[in-house]
């Protein structure tokens, strides 16, 4: 039987953190396509981020993705924010965006060019000192799209060392998740392609590094929750960048492409007792929302991943290891299909009631005035968006 009351209580504890550059414009190499009322800089974007978590509260930071959101003054960022009722989450480091990078950041044939990647990565740690942020997360574009073209072996060896350099700055509560992406913008071969390469260097950097899974960056047909259960009974998984995808790095709405998949993850995080924020994983959501609106998008990814986390609250575990015990496929099968099938939005409404939030986030914020507020005071300056 499950407890309801802990169900609950789990749910009101639950923390989603939203990317900074989720609220800018966005495309795809074809067209950006801007929105009326998206930022024109990093304040902006956090006054979205506190916006989307007054209505769900869950959603209580927001991740920056340096140098999209460099400023002057980091902590006087930290300070608006807290403000406003939310915190800087993951500093988001970016060495794929310069001229410089075509080769490769960090796994660059050129010394110089890797000086210059490194740096960067020390300089994000220098922002968290400053954000109070602990989380450094690190995405590299880096890889080949040719045969031959360089060295693989060499790759990993700079790509060890600028890790071990990186991770040596670190203070006693800073970590680094490190991501990985099959493909893209590399075609042939990424330098940090999957989940075991970056596992393997975590081990090699120690125990402030952990894995961190985008759901966009497998093959298709990957079994994410497998990677998942494997990584926490290694005690190396870190984060999330939670998206959707049909076909490659999507960057779709969270839950909205495979609703069931999200439900084996969060089952898996459940199972290994690890959605309780002490356990120190940080679930981020990493998405673009290029031609729907933004707020409302994030919004109804958060709510996505709280009713795949509710319904794998709901599997009967004293039931399910039963079944599995007595070998019986079909029932075991049964009990996490009756879970999945199970319509938890009136759950999740009461759980909302009693944290005094309105039942339907997406529907306050339609009827809160904010989208018509931000769309009014929005005008001249720059959008953000990738690069600004
Ligand atoms: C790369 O595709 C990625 O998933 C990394 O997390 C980046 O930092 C992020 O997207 C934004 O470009
Ligand atoms: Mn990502």
């Amino acid at each position: 039987m499950t407890d309801l009351a802990a169900v609950k209580r789990a749910l009101t504890a639950q923390r989603i953190e939203t990317p900074s550059w989720a609220y800018a414009n966005s495309g795809t190499r074809f067209k950006v396509f801007a929105q009326p009322g998206v930022p024109r800089n990093p304040r902006e974007k956090i006054a979205d981020a506190a916006m989307v978590h007054r209505l769900t509260g869950v959603a209580p930071t927001v991740a920056l993705h340096i140098p999209w959101d460099a400023v002057d003054d980091y902590a006087e960022l930290a300070a608006y924010a807290r403000s406003l009722g939310v915190g800087l989450g993951a500093i988001n480091t970016n060495v794929f965006q310069d001229d410089d990078y075509k080769l490769g950041s960090v796994t660059n044939p050129d010394p110089g060019i890797r000086r210059k990647a490194t740096d960067h990565l020390l300089q994000a740690v220098d922002i968290m000192d400053q954000t109070g942020s602990t989380d450094l997360k690190l995405w590299f574009s880096d890889g080949i799209n040719y045969p031959g073209q360089d060295d693989l072996r060499h790759r990993q060896d700079r790509m060890a060392a600028a890790l071990r350099e990186t991770y040596d700055r670190l203070g006693d509560d800073q970590r680094i998740l490190l991501e990985y992406k099959l493909f893209e913008p590399a075609f042939y071969a990424t330098d940090i392609p999957d989940w075991g390469t970056s596992y393997a260097h975590c081990l090699e950097l120690g125990e402030k590094a952990t894995v961190c899974i985008d759901t966009g960056h497998h093959a298709p047909g990957t079994n994410i929750e497998f990677i998942v259960a494997f990584l926490l009974r290694q005690r190396k998984l870190g984060a999330f960048d939670f998206n959707s995808r049909f076909y490659a790095d999507d960057d779709l709405m969270a839950g909205a492409a495979d609703p069931f998949q999200l439900f084996r993850i969060m089952y898996e995080i459940v199972r290994g007792g690890a959605l309780d924020p002490a356990y120190g994983i940080n679930f981020m959501l990493d998405q673009c929302h290029n031609i729907e609106a933004k707020i409302p998008a994030i919004i109804r990814s958060v709510l996505n991943i709280q009713e795949a986390t509710a319904k794998a609250l709901l599997v009967d575990r004293d039931a399910l290891a039963a079944a599995q015990d007595d070998g019986d496929v079909l029932q075991a099968n049964a009990v996490f299909m009756d879970a999945y099938n199970t319509d938890v939005r009136p759950l999740l409404a009461e759980v909302r009631a009693d944290a005094g939030l309105d039942p339907d986030p997406v529907g306050a914020y339609r009827r809160s005035g904010y989208q018509e507020k931000i769309v009014a005071e929005r005008v001249g300056g720059e959008q953000a968006g990738w690069g600004a």
